[in-house]
């Protein structure tokens, strides 16, 4: 019986990311974040309901779908930019319908990485859980967060330590991890075929480049699954990598993905940029498929080198293909074992349950 059995019901409404509907995959890794969490909670009994940009859907989840003009993303912009909102921004039509219902909740958990929610924080009647998707990336942003941090103590939440230190308010973060996976939705294969994997959105701070090169090197089948948001960057790969043998699955729901995941020997991640978290290295595990990643950022607080895979130099390929020959090494039911419990779904759902009490407290 988990420590919530004794505590009122939450009534929690969440706050998409708001550069995609929920379901496209432009989200990244906040969908699985969202996702699993409305799951999670309410599986333990919360009310939990969802505003995001029209189009959005998530599986059961009932979802307000707000119209308006997608934001740009962060992490294309520069560390000086100006804070742009399109107009008819869906960002702010999302949090004017969150002020009109607000009444209704204990609680908001927001997940866009943009300066108007935490700008409207101090505008609004109860507690906002900030969940702090990515490292800095706009200055302007960053002294939204930090202005909410100090005088709204605890309400920042982030993925990892090394995540917080991207911020120079790292001390007022609150690490509360990035997702958790149910292991029930994922596959565990003990003989895995001659390929390899790499999931992520197609686009520049995700490195795929260096994934095809290590695939051309090694001459062994790299299976890329993912949303391709750049695809002059896409191309570009192609057109650099003609004999790599890689193949493009698609951006596929996750039990399609784990099909395919499960069967791979281990799956390669290659940030260039501090990846807050890296939930597609907790969806390997769970298939029983060890992660090779470069030694930055989430990935490096969530693998555990040489048990469940093997963290190398930073942008080295040399790194990566000295890592593939290793990978028979790792024994995969480890892999599978950390996914069933520091990175299940409910061990992070007790961590986010207690944060959310806390502020409400
Ligand atoms: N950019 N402006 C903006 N807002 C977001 O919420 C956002 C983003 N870029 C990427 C992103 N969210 C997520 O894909 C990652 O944080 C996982």
């Amino acid at each position: 019986m988990n420590s919530s059995f004794f505590q009122p019901k939450l009534k929690v409404l969440i706050l998409s990311t708001p550069v995609g509907a929920l379901g496209s995959g432009l989200g990244g890794g906040v969908e699985l974040t969202i996702a699993n969490l409305a799951r999670e909670l309410r599986s333990r009994g919360h009310i939990i309901d969802i505003i995001a940009p029209a189009g959005s859907e998530l599986g059961d989840l009932s979802i307000v779908q707000i119209p308006g003009k997608l934001q740009l993303t962060a992490q294309t912009q520069e560390l000086a930019a100006s804070i742009v909102m399109p107009g008819n921004p869906v960002l702010a039509n999302m949090w004017a319908k969150a002020r009109e219902i607000q009444h209704n909740y204990d609680i908001i958990f927001n997940t866009a990485f943009d300066w108007l929610p935490f700008y409207l924080t101090p505008f609004f009647n109860l507690p906002i859980a900030h969940f702090v998707s990515m490292g800095s990336q706009i200055a302007a942003i960053d002294l939204a967060i930090e202005r909410v941090a100090i005088d709204f103590p605890g309400t920042i939440g982030v993925c990892t330590r090394t995540q917080a230190k991207t911020f120079s308010f790292a001390d007022l973060c609150c690490v509360v991890g990035g997702s958790g996976v149910d292991p029930a939705v994922y596959e565990y294969c003990e003989t895995p075929e001659d390929a390899l994997a790499w999931l992520g959105r197609i686009s520049p701070e995700k490195a795929l480049e260096d994934a095809v090169a290590a695939a051309e090197r090694t001459g062994i089948k790299l299976k890329i699954m993912g949303k391709i948001q750049d695809p002059d960057y896409w191309a570009q790969i192609q057109q650099d990598y003609p004999h790599a043998p890689i193949e493009y699955l698609g951006f596929l729901p996750t039990h399609e993905l784990q099909k395919s995941l499960r069967t791979c020997r281990g799956m390669l991640m290659t940030p260039r940029w501090v990846e807050a978290f890296g939930n597609v290295a907790i969806e390997a595990f769970a298939c029983g498929v060890p992660v090779i990643a470069y030694r930055r950022g989430g990935p490096a607080e969530i693998i555990t080198d040489g048990k469940t895979g093997f963290l190398v130099e930073p942008d080295s390929v040399d790194g990566l293909v000295a890592a593939i020959d290793r990978l028979d090494e790792i024994d995969r039911s480890d892999c599978r074992h950390a996914a069933e419990t520091v990175f299940s779904q409910s061990a992070w759902g007790d961590i986010m349950e207690s944060w959310l009490y806390q502020l409400i407290k």
